[in-house]
């Protein structure tokens, strides 16, 4: 199991969080999402097959990219 935690900039509202959420959960191995609107963080607990890259890749995918 692992914890990530991404700056993601395009957060602007609570709709962004809900698609976050929503999004990321779905994904299989996604234990955990958390995001986060007055920070612009998103913190993430996974598991194999989930993996930084597969988190990274559908996060950019859904219009919110993580921060280089
Ligand atoms: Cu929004």
């Amino acid at each position: 199991m692992k914890t990530v935690t991404y700056a993601v900039p395009n957060i602007s509202c609570m709709h962004c969080v809900h698609t976050i959420q929503t999004e990321l959960a779905d994904m299989k191995g996604v234990l955990s999402v958390k995001a986060d609107q007055a920070g612009k963080m998103v913190e993430i607990v996974f598991d194999a097959p989930a993996s930084e890259e597969s988190l990274k890749a559908l996060l950019a995918e859904i219009n919110y990219p993580v921060a280089a």
